[in-house]
């Protein structure tokens, strides 16, 4: 089956990033296809940021109709046009923060989220309560560390989200850790094996359930709210992405 990965922001570097982490929770034969949209932030990192990821997302699920994915994963964290997604695609659309929030609470009581910049702290904490976690989800935590520098992750970027994640661990009485954005991805094994917790990155939680929902002849449901956009004309640039029924 072919999944697809939506990097919602700009950057090449970490769309192949995530598509590295994709094919490896990937079981043989799955095939991943990881785009970014065409226009739109490096990287997402606050509201206005996320607007245009999630008008990318549409871009991005408006050319997937042309082959509809078993399954796509919208790899951002705040989960940027995960609905959006969901109108456009047959198949079944994860967001990884949903699939995180999910994972971590399957395996641990309580957990903590380790973030990049403390200002979009408030965007995770709103999708903990969207998603009906605010039990579970025991804190969110900001390291000011900038989405573009963990591209090419240097071992004092490592060392400072595993101190975060410690300080979590301790402070919040949790007993997982949720990462939380796509380019922390990579790090995932390395930080499990240090903290001696299940660390969850979203990425390969939401590939697998994308595998799975997709094995189980699940797809999304068009009979409600995530029924195909209304037939409409765009105006302006975004004038190719308005829906037509053909
Ligand atoms: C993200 C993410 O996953 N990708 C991105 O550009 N920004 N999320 C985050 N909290 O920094």
């Amino acid at each position: 089956m072919k999944i697809l990965v939506i990097n919602p922001n700009t950057s090449a570097a970490m769309t192949e990033a995530i598509a590295q982490a994709s094919r490896e929770a990937a079981s043989p034969g799955t095939e991943i296809v990881a785009v970014n949209p065409s226009f739109g932030p490096l990287s997402i990192e606050g509201h206005f940021d996320e607007a245009w990821g999630a008008a990318g997302v549409a871009e991005q699920a408006h050319l997937a109709r042309a082959w509809q994915p078993a399954a796509t994963v919208i790899a951002c964290f705040g989960d940027p046009g995960l609905n959006a997604a969901r109108e456009a695609l047959r198949g079944p659309v994860i967001g990884i923060a949903e699939a995180a929030f999910q994972a971590a609470s399957m395996v641990a009581e309580g957990f903590s989220v380790v973030t990049t910049m403390t200002r979009t702290c408030g965007i995770a904490e709103h999708l903990v309560q969207r998603y009906g976690f605010e039990h579970q989800c025991r804190g969110v935590h900001g390291t000011d560390i900038a989405v573009l520098s963990l591209e090419d992750c240097p071992p004092e970027t490592v060392a400072q989200i595993e101190d975060a994640a410690r300080q979590a661990l301790a402070r919040d009485r949790s007993s997982a850790i949720v990462l939380g954005c796509a380019g922390m991805a990579p790090l995932c094994r390395l930080l499990t094996q240090r903290l001696g917790v299940p660390v969850i990155d979203g990425v390969s939680v939401a590939v697998k359930w994308g595998e799975s929902l997709a094995a189980l002849g699940l797809h999304t449901s068009k009979a409600g709210d995530y029924a195909h956009p209304l037939p409409k004309t765009y105006l302006g640039w975004a004038k190719p992405y308005g829906w037509s029924s053909e």
